[in-house]
């Protein structure tokens, strides 16, 4: 066949193919390894120098039409087939997306950090201190000597050393973390202590570990007038509430003189603290007191210069009472149900409105 026919038979082909599938089968003819233009080109070393310079240049001339025609001819057909695929193509954007699996906020984890939000409203910093204490911070300190029967109260739980070194102990009460403030800051002191504590107890309420929180002011002139405004002022914060009545009861703690039980009014029509007015029960939520001026003078402060009050309460019981959990040992289950149930979305921070507002 000559070369133009074979051109011409070619780019014939190429623009009859109606699909990419049929446009590579006309490739394959005329390029594959035993096509024609292949074969045509294999034939040019077999010839004399003569004829290879007439025929080189019309076989190349051929090769290079047949190719730039294919490429723009499958251009043309798979922009066809593109359009064609959209065309046919329909998205609807108002499925529901299937979400991955998310986690949520632990009730007492939420808890905790309300707690923070509003005491920092109040100028309250965040301290924290180890789990496992030494002796001295977690009771001599704290004007709980050796022979002391507040000891045997702890239920502490001891870890086993040899009789040399000096006594550990898994916590208590977060009250270490506030002598090693008053021991590495100077005063004024304002914080709060968030943390986990251990007491070798366990029924229906109460747990192994449970979390505690306890505040501490430490600073010149500072009376029991400021303890209640500002247990007032977090109380109403943290129960949402515009009013709150609440009792202070004498009581005895060995690091506080004098020690109240703060009794919070409950309405049991709204299920909340209220004033003085709807309150037909009172709930025990506090423990606070004017910080001993022994523990002040243990952190190495004068209690003539210095005074302060502390506080100390029950994270899980807060989380119980605002969100009505019945169950304490549901804290610490880790059920799914239960956590998917009464956990808290990180996206959403209730605790940001539930600031307090002096
Ligand atoms: C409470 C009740 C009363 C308290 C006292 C101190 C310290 F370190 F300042 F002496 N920290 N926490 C305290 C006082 C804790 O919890 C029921």
């Amino acid at each position: 066949m000559s070369t133009d026919r074979l051109r011409a038979e070619t780019l014939a082909a190429i623009a009859a193919a109606a699909s990419p599938d049929a446009l590579e089968a006309v490739r394959v003819a005329a390029m594959g390894k035993q096509g024609q233009i292949t074969q045509l080109l294999k034939t040019l070393g077999g010839m004399s120098p003569v004829e290879r310079a007439v025929s080189g240049p019309a076989f190349n001339g051929l090769r290079e039409a047949v190719a730039g025609a294919l490429a723009v001819r499958k251009a043309a057909l798979d922009e066809a087939a593109l359009n064609a695929k959209l065309a046919a193509e329909q998205q609807d954007m108002t499925l529901p997306v299937a979400l991955p699996p998310t986690g949520s906020i632990h009730p007492v984890s939420q808890v905790m950090d309300e707690l923070a939000e509003i005491f920092a409203d109040l100028g309250f910093a965040v301290a924290d201190g180890p789990e496992i204490e030494d002796d001295w911070h977690n009771f001599t300190a704290l004007n709980i000597p050796e022979s002391h029967p507040a000891r045997a109260m702890h239920d502490t739980f001891y870890i086993a050393q040899s009789p040399a070194d000096k006594k550990l102990v898994l916590r208590t009460h977060t009250s270490p973390v506030q002598i090693r403030t008053m021991i590495s800051q100077a005063p004024p002191i304002r914080i709060i202590a968030p943390g986990r504590v251990y007491r070798s107890d366990s029924d229906a309420t109460h747990t192994p570990m449970f979390h505690q929180i306890e505040g501490l002011v430490i600073d010149k002139g500072i009376t029991l007038a400021h303890l209640r405004w500002t247990l007032e002022t977090f109380i109403k914060a943290f129960f949402e509430v515009d009013d709150v009545a609440l009792r202070f009861r004498p009581s005895y703690f060995p690091f506080t003189e004098p020690s109240v039980e703060v009794d919070v009014g409950y309405s049991s029509k709204t299920g909340k603290p209220a004033g003085a007015g709807q309150v037909d029960k009172w709930l025990e939520v506090l423990g606070s007191g004017m910080v001993h001026p022994r523990v002040i003078a243990a952190c190495g402060l004068d209690p003539d210069e210095w005074q302060g009050f502390a506080f100390g309460t029950g994270v899980d019981r807060l989380a119980m009472l605002k969100y009505g959990l019945t169950d304490l040992r549901a804290f610490f289950d880790g059920d799914i149900k239960w956590l998917k149930h009464h956990g808290f979305s990180a996206f959403d921070l209730p605790s940001i409105s539930a600031g307090a507002t002096p």
